[in-house]
């Protein structure tokens, strides 16, 4: 039987969810409608103990929209380019760590896909590998980030874009072939409206943001500064900790995320992971 557990503070908004009781290669439409509305109600949620192939993985993710491969193309699984894994290649020729892979995702809460002109609208996780501690996926809620902002920054933020750029101002690019790097700057707005909840959210990644549309130089720096401090409300957070057979999903348009980054280095942390769209882009408008 599908079971529902929320995982968020007790008192607070719906933040996370686990779901058991499911195997989820066996889902026709009505089985499957309560699990994407609870990926709506929660924002992300995570569905224990699959058994799934690469085929069954990406099959199950294509229900949620339309599964397009990500830019770094250095960690794209070979036969299944929609497909990156997560936590291979982690040491490098020489044996040493490579940050880059290690920590991918771990510096900062972010939203994925923000140098694209259209963002991803969830991004699924299916655990192959666990270490023995840590590596968890944090999470938090933009709709509780942009419920709490003082008047003053909502005022100040309805109707402008933020410029984003993968790397950001820091251009942090490793993962990028070198014809991918560099692209011009994609505009996002920074208080949208939720296609299907109709629910107002931050939307804000303070790792890939260059400045925002329409401000001086000195007060997109400020309002950057003030909006990281801001963004992750302490009661609407929610940590996943890893089992293998764990498909985890995030609605990427109103949640951001950010690996742990704390696990034993020598041990395997392995995922498979998909960027899905909400409508489908031809390959050659997907990125700037
Ligand atoms: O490895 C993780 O826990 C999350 C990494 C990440 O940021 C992502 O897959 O988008
Ligand atoms: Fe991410």
């Amino acid at each position: 039987m599908l079971k529902i557990e929320p995982m968020g503070t007790a008192g607070g908004p719906r933040v996370g969810c686990a779901i058991s009781g499911v195997d989820v290669r066996k889902l026709d439409a009505a089985g499957f409608a309560p699990i994407y509305q609870a990926f709506l109600d929660y924002g992300v949620i995570a569905v224990r103990g699959q058994e799934l192939t690469i085929e069954d993985f990406l099959a199950y993710s294509r229900r949620f929209g339309f599964v397009v491969p990500h830019p770094s193309k250095s960690t794209r699984h070979p036969e299944h380019p929609e497909l990156t894994v997560l936590g291979i290649d982690k040491f490098g020729p020489d044996g040493k760590l490579r940050p880059a892979v290690y920590l991918r995702g771990a510096e900062n809460f972010h939203t994925d896909g923000a140098y694209d002109p259209v963002p991803f609208k969830a991004t699924q996780l299916y655990s192959v590998a666990v270490p023995s501690r840590g590596g968890d996926t944090h999470f938090a809620s933009m709709y509780a980030a942009w419920d709490v902002l003082p008047e003053r920054l909502k005022t100040l933020l309805a109707g402008k874009r933020g410029a984003y750029r993968y790397g950001g101002r820091r251009q942090k690019q490793e993962l990028l072939n070198p014809e991918d790097r560099d692209r011009a700057p994609v505009f996002h707005p920074l208080a949208p409206v939720h296609a299907e909840s109709g629910r107002t959210s931050l939307y804000f990644d303070p790792g890939k943001i260059l400045f925002i549309e329409g401000m001086e130089a000195a007060q997109s720096e400020d309002v950057i500064a003030e909006l990281s401090e801001r963004m992750i409300v302490e009661n609407a957070r929610y940590n996943h900790h890893w089992q293998v057979g764990d498909a985890v999903i995030w609605d990427n348009r109103c949640m951001v995320h950010k690996a742990a980054g704390d696990y034993p280095p020598e041990e395997d942390r392995i995922h498979w992971r998909v960027s899905i769209l909400d409508r489908e882009v031809p390959e050659e408008k997907l990125r700037a």
